[in-house]
């Protein structure tokens, strides 16, 4: 395969105007017929029509209802190309043989659990038939699709279903039509024995719309979650942008083999069944807001990247980046903005961060690929979502919806760029974003160093920017960014102070706005160095800066440690509040890996457990607020900001540090674990979730002891449980210990819930990722479970947590490591967006990082 390069883009030569599909579904093979009406760009072209095709057998071509010879065509394993086509409108017609049933890639048509479903994006459709498989041909389609009845009594595809009926030997058909135009990668098709969850949202204009999710009978009851969160999204969308859904129908079927979490294909979205499943008993408070996360995310594709999708997959984050960014606002305004905010920002630092320093590095919009298939990544989806973001930030809620509105407006129906994105939100608002568009061309996070200083005399106050934006394989040399800095100003009482107006690049800018003090403000950092300087300043402030983390940037301030104890305790900036307590935690555990590798005693600088002790107690805060600050930062985040890293000094020092807060904070957490309880039934909403992730935090840390009082308590929770969040937080307490205790709950829980995967699935990552010693052979024993299946992509990624990478995976930026082979698999499939690589043949690798001491790593 050749390296494709953004700057190559060329025009098609032809677009496709109509195209109706017949499948005939059968047991040995498929057939497939595709009938195109071609258009030429240019009238009276006569350029070459070259048509991507993978696995095919060509059974006939026709052109204006001419069946072509040999010759009449050039055919490789790849292309079926037209030499010379007719000039003008013609019809091409292609018949194309195809082996779902031997199809373990899960691209294109395959089988999964008896039942026919499809897969195209990004380029999957070519497994089907002969096209022009690129995201800027649009056209509208039929799909009619015949089986065995008793096989597959449900056939669906996209659109509207316009005909069905009874054919010979027991097989049956319908028509799909579909109104809207789109790229071939939207094209779905699902046959097979599944039954309903049926229900409707009337539209904000008053149209019923029908809403069925698919899956096996079996698993019908655990759809409600799903149901609800769909029609949460429809009436989100329009509350927040205005946005009605525009067919009749919208379906959802739940398959348990699927590459990725979902796939957003038009009105026939096709979801990896663990994001639909969901009862109290076996699915946990993050299962449940994975699903309405995800649910929203395919749904609101529905707008962007449907209706106005990708002129080509260089411009993959104009849809995915744009379309997490919604999710992620829908998913805060259901829950908590502050802790969806916390729960986004640590997934960006823990999986994309390495990924910018690292040498997978790549922009929000790649210059080049090879397989495109590896561009899902944690750039393009997370870090993309963080410059849509920062339109927000910089434009304000009304002008960013107003930027939406232009976008939409000017491109419902074509295929565009990050330009056309970038374009809309700038001319709606007259607004001047000078450097902005690096942010898509730019990889490797920006370091911005902020020194402060007060001038008691003049009442002002100094923040000097200094941004540094390290370099990348292939890009040596990088440009200043534009970054919007949210700022506020604590005074002594820990009040946020009225800000009035800036000096920067030699004048004096007003902050109030009509009148009004302004107590936030969003300061423009474009220069690689660069002063504001703030008037009015009454007394020596604490700055608050960075507020909601307003630019996925790494920012280094000159702070002291009382600075951030103040920040944590009197922000009013929830997410900040949290930060200073990660930058304590961070510098604290640094010391601490010091003295670790110096051998010197630990010890626990008592403020710190003293300022964890008050958030816990306090119960003026959220109580999910609580559990996330009084979490501490993970082994990887202290290893990252290592010179060179030290797993085990890392590893120890959060032991030691989460034991002693768990000593000095017992009466505490066992008060939080006892005052959190519920008698009454699961509810997923924001109040529950809040209490159950406390009081599992607090159960976390009491298991640190490893005494007998708190692994009785972790017991009691674990055989009182009435739901699964509350179960498994117990089993995963009681598995921090290597006791006979762990083995016999880990024994109990299997044999209660083997017979559901998906409870089987998390029983093998808490496995996977304990830290136990000698959980090396007890994972390589997993592999050997009659549960575990390593062509399954959900089974596969379950045991990449446990350090286990990818063939084209991240490696760590600093120390040293030993790889080992455990497993293959032949099958191609692909990780997750949430964890980024996508490789083709899946080797399950261990990864250990070898201390300095150890030999060279083979
Ligand atoms: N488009 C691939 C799946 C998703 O991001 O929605
Ligand atoms: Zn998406």
């Amino acid at each position: 395969p050749k390296e494709i390069f953004l700057k190559d883009y060329k025009l098609p030569d032809y677009y496709f105007d109509t195209v109706d599909l017949k499948f005939s579904l059968g047991e040995e093979k498929t057939y497939v017929s595709s009938k195109i009406s071609v258009i030429p760009r240019v009238e009276g072209s006569s350029a070459p029509l070259v048509l991507n095709g993978q696995d095919l057998n060509l059974v006939s071509v026709k052109v204006n209802e001419k069946e072509l010879k040999d010759g009449d065509y050039l055919l490789d394993s790849r292309h079926l190309t037209l030499p010379s086509p007719p000039s003008g409108v013609f019809t091409l017609e292609i018949v194309t043989e195809i082996y779902p049933q031997k199809n373990t890639s899960l691209e294109g048509l395959y089988k999964s659990s008896g039942n026919f479903c499809t897969q195209c994006e990004a380029e999957g459709f070519r497994k089907i038939t002969y096209y022009q498989d690129r995201p800027d041909i649009m056209a509208r389609y039929t799909c009619r699709i015949e089986a065995d009845k008793a096989l597959y009594p449900v056939l669906l595809s996209n659109g509207n279903l316009i005909e069905q009926g009874d054919l010979e030997d027991g097989r049956h058909y319908a028509l799909w039509e579909d109104p809207f135009k789109k790229p071939c990668y939207l094209f779905a098709l699902v046959a097979g024995k599944l039954e309903s969850r049926d229900d409707s949202f009337i539209t904000r204009a008053g149209r019923k719309v029908s809403l069925r999710i698919w899956t096996p009978s079996q698993d019908l009851p655990k759809t409600g979650h799903a149901m609800h969160s769909l029609k949460a999204a429809m009436k989100w969308d329009e509350d927040v942008f205005g946005l009605e859904y525009d067919l009749d129908l919208f379906n959802i079927v739940a398959v348990p083999d699927f590459n990725m979490g979902a796939m957003e294909n038009k009105s026939l979205n096709i979801f990896n069944s663990k994001l639909v499943l969901a009862s109290p008993e076996t699915a946990t408070d993050a299962d449940y807001a994975a699903i309405l996360g995800v649910i929203g995310h395919e749904y609101f594709h529905n707008w962007t990247g449907n209706r106005v999708t990708c002129r080509d997959w260089f411009q993959l984050s104009l849809k995915e980046g744009l379309t997490v960014f919604r999710d992620q606002e829908f998913s805060s305004d259901m829950g908590s903005r502050t802790v969806k905010r916390i729960s986004d920002v640590s997934k960006l630092r823990i999986y994309q961060y390495p990924q910018d320093a690292g040498p997978m590095a790549h922009p929000v919009r790649p210059h080049s690929y090879i397989k495109m298939d590896n561009f899902y990544t944690v750039t393009v989806y997370e870090k993309g979502a963080e410059v849509v973001r920062m339109y927000k930030t910089l434009l304000g809620s009304q002008g960013f919806r107003k930027g939406m509105d232009l976008y939409f407006q000017r491109h419902d129906g074509q295929a565009v760029t990050c330009e056309d994105f970038f374009a809309a939100m700038r001319d709606a608002n007259d607004a001047e974003f000078s450097n902005f568009l690096l942010w898509y061309s730019q990889a490797g996070t920006p370091t911005v160093k902020v020194t402060s200083s007060y001038n008691a005399e003049a009442h002002t106050f100094s923040l000097k920017f200094c941004q540094e934006v390290p370099p990348t394989p292939g890009q040596p040399v990088k440009e200043p960014m534009f970054i919007p800095v949210s700022v506020g100003l604590l005074d002594s009482t820990g009040k946020d102070m009225p800000l009035s107006s800036v000096h920067h690049d030699g004048t004096l800018q007003s902050i109030a706005k009509d009148g009004q003090p302004v107590y936030s403000t969003v300061l423009r950092v474009t220069k690689k160095e660069e002063e504001f300087v703030f008037a009015d300043v009454h007394e020596r402030p604490i700055p608050s800066l960075l507020r909601g983390f307003s630019a996925p940037i790494r920012l280094e301030s000159d702070l002291a440690e009382s600075d951030l104890f103040f920040l944590l305790a009197h922000d009013s900036d929830e997410f900040n509040r949290w930060e200073a307590g990660q930058v304590l935690a961070r510098k604290l555990m640094l010391t601490l890996v010091a003295d670790f590798q110096q051998k010197k005693p630990l010890v626990l600088d008592p403020k710190f457990v003293h300022g964890l002790g008050s958030i816990l107690r306090d119960p003026s805060l959220d109580k999910e607020f609580i559990a996330k600050a009084i979490t501490l930062p993970g082994e990887g985040e202290i290893m990252d900001m290592m010179d060179v890293a030290d797993p085990d000094a890392a590893h120890a020092v959060r032991v030691f540090i989460r034991k002693q807060i768990a000593q000095e904070l017992k009466g505490d957490l066992i008060s939080t674990v006892e005052n959190n309880r519920s008698s009454d039934g699961y509810v997923f909403n924001h109040d529950n979730m809040a209490r159950r992730a406390l009081k599992n935090i607090a159960l976390a840390y009491l298991a640190a002891l490893d005494d007998p009082e708190c692994t009785a308590l972790a017991m009691h929770e674990y055989q009182t449980a009435t739901n699964m969040t509350e179960q498994f937080a117990a089993l995963a307490a009681i598995a921090q210990n290597p006791t006979k205790t762990r083995e016999e709950v880990l024994a109990d829980f299997y044999s209660k819930w083997q017979h559901d995967f998906l409870v089987v699935n998390k029983w093998f990552a808490l496995q996977a990722m304990s830290n136990i010693p000698g959980n090396v052979e007890n994972v390589r024993n997993l592999l050997n479970h009659p549960a575990f299946d390593l062509r399954n992509p959900n089974k596969v990624s379950i045991l990449a947590h446990w350090r286990v990478l990818w063939f084209s995976c991240e490696l760590p930026r600093k120390g040293r490591f030993r790889l080992q082979v455990l497993g293959r698999s032949s099958g191609a499939t692909r990780q997750d967006k949430s964890s980024g690589r996508v490789p083709h043949g899946l080797c399950l690798l261990k990864m250990e990082t070898l201390r300095r001491d150890e030999a060279e790593p083979c």
